[in-house]
């Protein structure tokens, strides 16, 4: 594929805040380097760049200059392509999943909390830190600077919480509670299990070297979670604890980001195809509401908790 200059130097703005999402979010969750050095000390891989991402997720908080709508400019403005709209009526959630400019890069999953289906009471608590941002901060950035992006991604967007705010929001919303305090930190990343070496390429063989490993993964919805039709195949790890500090003087291990696996089968017209000639476009593409409902529940107390 050819490229020219602009998109290049969008390429490389992507890359790195990429990079610098992940670099955090391997520094807040212990499995990811656990797993993969794991994974290069048996030989699936030889370096982490190894390692196929499927897709990473963000969740977001639904209220006006911020949400998926606020969020979204930044990987639109690198190329990604707005897909499918996915509801999550019990949680209150809506969701996106945005297909990446060139198969090297993840998918991205975005959520939000819809904040107004919430009581007044947590709507209220919630505004009282959403309403310090009187517009989209997104507008005041220059997406082409990879540098204020990456600060902007890592930065609270609101006020620190107070413990009793974020146990308040505990008991109505686990994902509010979670948003509240962990912002924009990625949520997850997930290692593309079906390109992996034989033996390690399915979900089950993968999942059985985890456990083998001493990771755990979360049971909500079963180990696995499969698609309708069978070709979406996922599994999380149960979330790590981080050690949160409220603004007021309180401390307290909450649930932080998880790991996510997943295994996309070929679709049936492409069954016949050699193997090594198997791209991405002749797999099952985008997410599945049924898994998903189940993998948020990754950061939940009943998985944290376990
Ligand atoms: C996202 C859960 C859904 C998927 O791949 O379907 C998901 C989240 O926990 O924020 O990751
Ligand atoms: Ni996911």
């Amino acid at each position: 594929m050819s490229m020219n200059i602009k998109e290049m130097d969008m390429n490389s703005t992507l890359d790195q805040v990429l990079a610098g999402l992940m670099r955090r979010y391997s520094e807040r969750v212990p499995d990811v380097q656990k797993i993969i050095q794991a994974m290069i000390r048996v030989g699936m891989i030889k370096t982490a760049k190894d390692i196929e991402n499927d897709h990473i997720a963000f969740r977001t908080m639904g209220v006006p200059g911020l949400g998926i709508r606020s969020l979204e400019k930044i990987f639109l403005h690198y190329g990604y392509q707005k897909r499918d709209y996915y509801h999550f009526e019990a949680k209150k959630l809506d969701a996106y999943w945005y297909s990446p400019p060139g198969d090297t890069y993840p998918r991205i999953f975005a959520s939000e909390l819809r904040v107004g289906d919430l009581s007044e009471k947590v709507q209220g608590i919630i505004h009282q830190y959403t309403d310090t941002v009187k517009s989209d901060p997104v507008d005041q950035l220059d997406l082409d600077d990879a540098v204020q992006v990456d600060r902007y991604l890592h930065t609270g967007l609101w006020p620190l919480p107070t413990l009793s705010d974020y146990t308040s929001l505990l008991e109505a919303s686990e994902y509010a509670a979670w948003v509240i305090y962990n912002h924009y930190y990625l949520n997850h990343f997930t290692i593309s299990v079906h390109n992996l070496p034989a033996g390690y390429n399915t979900l089950e063989a993968f999942d059985h070297f985890l456990e083998a490993e001493g990771i755990k993964l979360s049971s909500a919805g079963g180990t696995i979670k499969e698609s309708k039709d069978g070709k979406l195949r996922q599994s999380a790890t149960v979330a790590g604890k981080i050690m949160a500090r409220f603004s007021d003087g309180g401390q307290k291990e909450i649930a932080g980001s998880y790991v996510e696996f997943a295994e996309r089968k070929v679709l049936d017209p492409f069954m016949d195809l050699p193997p090594d000639s198997i791209q991405r476009k002749h797999r099952r593409d985008g997410f599945e509401t049924g898994n998903a409902d189940k993998i948020f529940e990754s950061t939940y107390r009943a998985q944290t908790d376990r």
